[in-house]
């Protein structure tokens, strides 16, 4: 499996990775911390992920058009940006508002006690969803930074629950009045900003999306930093949202369980747990969009942010590659065949089924090889294999 390039590796467009402009573009400010990078003018990120391989940028309201830019300034902005995607051919797939850095999201935005705030979050929603979609894009991200509480004394969960419902709700019968190809991906975290955050897990989130009057408009965007948050195997909530038709976008990175969102690039944390990930979206042919949510260690200058951000595409191709060899390779399949104890029949009925014989002493004494299928794994992580 070495298509083109060098050594096989090299991302192109169709495989349709994308960063955001603020994972690129973090200029490495933390809680303790000034930035240390400059900032990068949006279009000079598009041509350089063009030429790095990238298939597209994603993009809150804020990362292309400043908060109090007047209009003529943001026809002017989106201008120059759209002649960036024009010459690179890049595309903008995925876009989202920021509902979190104005002081007037401090206790949320769809979630706030306040109804003012409700409602103003909802109309810099309308104009960001304008913006994603003049820009091309049909996954509208709906990331809530700031809905959650530090104190359960500030409101009751469920009346949270109905107005973030109630937001969402409101969205969808935005998008269907204007008739926009756009569908919503809800994105979970645990915690962080906020003490802790409502629809805390992927699972959560889609039990929720169907709540709503327009479940078939609205999907997740799981991230796998998150996930890990929160002690999870990310390939599991992701699987339960394929499953159900509702992967509509995925943030790629990496995270230790048990630290602050820590946004590390994509497989430099976990690669066992990458690898299962990469399995998963290429054997059922997600046809999404491969979005990086990340940014470079702030150590960084702006060379390491491109390191950073090339790696994070060759780590899932190299992966990728790695799971065309789990298929193919013979051992490995075995032990899983003969882990199934022989061919399952068709469902049996009921009747059958209480008059079967299990060899029960056979079944209580059987072992399934998955330390030595775990080991055949890792050596061919590893590179032995
Ligand atoms: C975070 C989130 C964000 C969102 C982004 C798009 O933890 O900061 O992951 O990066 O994904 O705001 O909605
Ligand atoms: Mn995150
Ligand atoms: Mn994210």
């Amino acid at each position: 499996m070495k298509p083109h390039g060098k050594d096989g590796y090299e991302p192109r467009p169709e495989h349709h990775f994308t960063f955001g402009l603020w994972t690129v573009g973090n200029p490495g400010r933390d809680p303790f911390g000034e930035p240390v990078r400059p900032a990068l003018a949006p279009t000079a990120i598009v041509r350089k992920l063009a030429e790095l391989g990238a298939y597209g940028v994603n993009l809150h309201d804020n990362d292309l058009v400043p908060a109090g830019a007047s209009a003529a300034e943001r026809d002017k902005i989106v201008r120059e940006f759209k002649q960036a995607l024009g010459d690179t051919g890049m595309k903008v797939p995925m876009a989202t508002t920021n509902l979190f850095s104005d002081p007037a999201f401090r206790d949320g935005a769809f979630t706030s006690r306040d109804h003012r705030v409700r409602a103003y979050a909802l109309q810099k929603t309308l104009a960001a969803i304008d913006l994603g979609v003049e820009l091309g894009a049909t996954t509208y991200v709906c990331w809530g930074g700031r809905e959650g509480v530090e104190t359960n004394a500030a409101k009751d969960p469920r009346t949270a629950l109905a107005w973030y419902r109630e937001a969402v709700n409101y969205l969808c019968e935005y998008v269907r009045s204007q008739r926009y190809d756009l569908r919503f991906a809800l994105e979970a975290k645990p915690n962080e900003p906020r003490g802790d955050m409502f629809l805390a897990t992927t699972g959560h989130m889609l039990a929720f999306i169907y709540t709503l009057d327009h479940p078939e408009m609205v999907g997740v965007n799981p991230e796998l930093a998150h996930e890990r948050m929160a002690g999870l195997d990310f390939s599991h909530g992701v699987a339960q949202a394929l499953e159900a038709g509702k992967l509509f976008h995925i943030d790629l990175n990496g995270q230790q369980v048990g630290r602050f969102d820590q946004d590390l690039r994509f497989g430099s944390d976990d690669a066992k747990g990458a690898f299962f990930l990469v399995k998963l979206l290429e054997d059922s042919e997600w046809p999404g969009m491969r979005h990086f949510d990340s940014h470079a260690y702030r150590t960084e200058d702006q060379a390491g942010v491109w390191d950073f951000a090339a790696g994070s595409m060759r780590t899932y191709l190299i992966l990728k590659d790695k799971v065309a060899r789990f298929n193919a390779d013979p051992e490995i399949q075995q032990l899983l065949a003969e882990a199934d104890g022989g061919k399952a029949g068709a469902r049996v009925a009921f009747n059958e089924l209480r008059n079967t014989k299990f060899d029960l002493a056979a079944l209580r004494a059987r072992g399934y090889a998955y330390e030595r299928l775990d080991q055949l794994t890792m050596e061919l992580l590893l590179g032995v294999r």
